[in-house]
């Protein structure tokens, strides 16, 4: 790889009204990393009390800093969940309302933001958003299978160069991260967004952890078997589950290296990647998956309950290169005495469901995928071990970021500044937010699960379906936590169902998505990269 990124891009001047980079006044602000991964969900995080893995370094940050049980995604899916972080904004107004969707790159952004104000910014690893980054220093940005990146041998666009990578992409990402601190950090504060492809599909393993969890056997959610009763025509319709959606190839790595290189199979591509000591090693290790397959002849719900453990094997002990790489930033920063003075996130683009109502992938403003994992260390304001509940979204990361390094919070930026919360010991202030939005536009598409708006409140959930079904459901979270009786239409609940309604025409007042399902008839008529958006 590329050790010295500094001959490949200038150094911004800094901004007016600050002194030289380097001097005081600059130095005194808080570096910034950003760490998101892909798909990583709470429920494989042992500091969000998961059952599944040990995650130590993300529990060191929890431990150290705070963690947020109440962060969720405004749109479950990458690329609108990515736009709205650099935006502060909803889909609606930054125009990135599902992953066919190209970035308007002009518009405001928090890096930018930061960059003008004498920040060196950078960005590695998955970007996802098509049209080039702008408002950084530095960017690689994973290009493989239309900017999802490979595990094997990834490729990136590095500040405009194409460059292929060898290795494993968690590691080549953390290198690239470490390397693009080094060579900033003596100059002024930097802000650098770590953007992991790991965890996602299709869930390939980094060499030293293939095989690692073969002879565990995860404990099972207690919805894998659900039947949707009690749920409207959306949960039935999906096309996500561990029963029908996995796929024998790419999921399940159901094939031996014979029939993976007599080709015709989804997998060809990116085992061909692996150095050919790393194909073996993966033989080895699937060898007794397949036979197993091959000769148990399961169905029905033996084979749920049995693809379900494959699929844990994989995702966590992708989710483990993540955990390792986390161990090495902050390592690294101790090392360099960077520590102490930089804020450190940890995020995923959204949630993620581990076999709950029998799915796998995200999109649906339910819990597991709705919430992201949200952890904040910096010493200088952030008590260790402290935990909060304040309500907050993707749309508040930016506007965080500027409060913390003294930038003023543009108005048009729709989220709010969490730096209230962190420095009060995870309180939440009295005139915070009652509820967070959120509004899912990728329908029709692969998984089809169907367009969707709501609100969470501390307690109580609203959702409605609203292009093809008009389906409205509502979850009690207290007495619910799992989403399984949908009360919309039980008369116990019909004030807190008018009081719910009122709060969501409220809500799509302040953020202007006052008219949700005209204006999405709009939005599609728009640049569309692979999805047909007529129907
Ligand atoms: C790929 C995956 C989907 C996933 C989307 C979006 N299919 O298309 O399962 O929902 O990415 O994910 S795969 O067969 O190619 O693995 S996102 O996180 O980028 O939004
Ligand atoms: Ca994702």
């Amino acid at each position: 790889m590329n050790k010295s990124i500094k001959a490949v891009y200038a150094l911004p001047m800094v901004a007016a009204g600050l002194s030289a980079c380097g001097s005081d006044d600059v130095r005194e602000r808080p570096n910034i990393i950003f760490i998101m991964t892909d798909d990583h969900t709470t429920q494989a995080m042992s500091c969000y009390g998961g059952n599944l893995i040990e995650t130590p370094n993300m529990d060191r940050l929890a431990e150290e800093g705070m963690r947020f049980d109440n962060v969720y995604a405004t749109n479950a899916l990458s690329g609108p969940s990515r736009a709205c972080i650099l935006t502060g904004k909803l889909g609606h107004l930054n125009g990135f309302t599902d992953n066919a969707c190209r970035f308007d790159g002009s518009q405001q952004t928090f890096p930018k933001l930061l960059q003008e104000a004498g920040y060196k910014t950078g960005i590695v690893g998955k970007w996802h958003l098509i049209s080039e980054p702008e408002g950084f220093d530095h960017w690689s940005i994973v290009t493989g299978q239309e900017e999802q990146g490979d595990y094997y041998s990834p490729e990136f666009l590095e500040n405009g160069t194409p460059v292929t990578e060898d290795g494993y992409v968690t590691d080549v990402i953390t290198d690239k991260a470490l390397a693009f601190i080094d060579d900033v950090r003596e100059e002024a504060p930097f802000m650098l967004m770590l953007h992991h492809k790991a965890p996602h599909r299709n869930w390939m393993p980094a060499p030293r952890h293939l095989g690692m969890f073969n002879d565990v056997t995860f404990p099972e959610p207690e919805t894998l078997f659900d039947d949707y009763e009690g749920r409207g025509e959306a949960a039935r319709s999906q096309d996500m589950s561990v029963a029908e959606t996995l796929q024998d190839d790419w999921d399940l790595k159901l094939l031996t290296r014979e029939e993976i290189l007599a080709g015709n199979n989804r997998l060809y591509d990116v085992y061909t990647r692996m150095p050919e000591e790393v194909q073996h090693k993966w033989d080895s290790v699937y060898a007794p998956r397949i036979a197993e397959y091959r000769s148990r002849k399961m169905s029905g719900k033996e084979l749920v309950s049995w693809k379900y453990q494959q699929y844990m094997r994989d995702y966590l002990a992708t989710v483990t290169s993540v955990d390792e790489s986390i161990g090495r930033v902050l390592d690294h920063l101790e090392a360099c005495g960077e520590l102490d003075n930089t804020i450190i996130v940890y995020t995923s683009d959204q949630g993620f469901f581990l076999g709950e109502h029998g799915w796998f992938d995200k999109r649906f403003m339910y819990e597991e995928c709705q919430r992201m994992p949200f952890l904040v260390r910096y010493p200088a304001a952030v008590k260790a071990g402290s935990v909060t509940s304040a309500l907050g979204m993707n749309i508040d990361f930016g506007p965080t970021f500027l409060d913390f390094a003294g930038v003023d919070v543009p108005e048009d930026m729709q989220g709010r500044s969490l730096r209230p919360v962190l420095e009060n010991e995870g309180t939440v202030p009295e005139d915070w937010r009652e509820a967070v939005y959120y509004h899912y536009y990728e329908y029709p598409a692969e998984h089809l699960v169907k367009r969707h708006y709501g609100i969470r409140t501390a307690d109580c959930k609203l959702i409605h379906f609203y292009n093809d079904i008009d389906q409205w459901e509502m979850y009690d979270m207290t007495a619910d936590p799992h989403e399984l009786r949908n009360v919309h239409e039980d008369p116990a609940y019909s004030s807190k169902r008018e009081e719910m309604h009122a709060l969501l025409t409220k809500v799509q007042q302040e953020y202007q998505d006052t008219d949700p399902c005209e204006k999405e008839k709009v939005l599609f008529q728009g640049d569309r990269r692979f999805f047909d958006r007529t129907k």
